[in-house]
């Protein structure tokens, strides 16, 4: 598909590549007939249980948004919505939110058990790693790889999303603060949504400047999109409680609309190439679900 200012509509972009990456996934997964049966069947419940791939695109945005394509990054793609599902996946375990149902459907330890679920997270944290290993573009440069592993394993690990839960969890109960509030979802969330813009990028051959400017941009959209989710989390379920009640709810709509306007800044000097991005943006702030 041409991306151009006329032509770009995001519902068929997001669905033209989820697609792709839907069926790439189910190549890379390990077949449920392959031993041990139960923990793949156990990582593709999970991996195929209706998520929106955001991230996914996010990585093929960022390549686009530097004349890469899709082909050439679709391996990065699916180990970041790997990382994902393993995060959603022990995040439900009975140790850390201890919930029932996700996307509608029962959890990963509810239909396998918790000892299953927390090596089928395990299972797809590691592929993720093996996937990012075999992703270097024809043509390019071992130093991409390593700026991409570098890139995933900051934004997943202690400094980024696990740090982010560490923190969600020790001020359970508590009042956080602005800060605090913003600690956690810099780090739980946007970490791993500027990475995956930035990975795409990398790959294609990104220059420093631009990387840093969808740094940027990546930092405003997650943490747009956490605060979005938050909202939606409350307007849901009615509850004036949780992280929004301390910006308050409009407020936090209006920080959200401020921060894509940033990203939308951030990325100007990409000019058409980057308008999935910008239009993710937008989608992010006006998105009902
Ligand atoms: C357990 C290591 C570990 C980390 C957990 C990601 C996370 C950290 C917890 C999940 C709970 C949560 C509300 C996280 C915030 C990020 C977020 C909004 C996740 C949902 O992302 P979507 O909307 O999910 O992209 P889908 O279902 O579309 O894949």
């Amino acid at each position: 598909m041409t991306i151009g200012p006329s032509s770009f509509d995001l519902g068929t972009y997001m669905a033209e590549r989820a697609r792709a990456v839907d069926e790439a996934l189910g190549r890379f997964l390990p077949a449920e007939s392959a031993p041990p049966e139960t923990l793949h069947k156990a990582m593709r419940y999970s991996v195929f249980a209706g998520g929106k791939r955001l991230r996914p695109v996010l990585v093929v945005a960022g390549a686009e948004a530097v004349g890469g394509g899709m082909d050439d990054v679709m391996p990065t793609a699916c180990a970041v919505e790997m990382i994902h599902t393993y995060s959603l996946i022990h995040d439900d375990l009975p140790a850390m939110d201890n919930d029932d149902f996700r996307r509608g459907s029962p959890t990963n330890h509810k239909v396998f058990g918790e000892a299953l679920a927390i090596l089928a997270g395990d299972a797809l944290l590691t592929l993720a790693f093996r996937l990012l290993a075999d992703n270097v573009p024809a043509g390019s440069s071992a130093s991409r790889l390593h700026d991409v592993l570098v890139e995933i394993a900051d934004a997943a690990g202690s400094s980024g999303m696990v740090g982010g839960q560490v923190a969600d969890i020790e001020c359970e109960g508590k009042r956080a603060d602005g800060q605090v509030v913003d600690y956690i979802h810099t780090h739980k969330t946007a970490a791993l949504i500027r990475a995956s813009i930035r990975s795409g990028a990398i790959l294609a051959g990104a220059t420093p400047p631009q990387l840093e400017a969808l740094g940027a941009a990546g930092d405003a959209l997650g943490l747009a999109f956490q605060i979005m989710d938050d909202i939606l989390d409350v307007t849901a379920t009615s509850e004036e409680l949780g992280n929004p009640a301390v910006h308050g709810i409009e407020v936090s709509r209006r920080r959200a609309q401020a921060l894509v306007a940033d990203a939308h800044a951030a990325l100007e000097s990409f000019g058409p190439r980057a308008l999935p991005l910008r239009a993710l943006g937008t989608f992010f702030i006006e998105r009902k679900a």
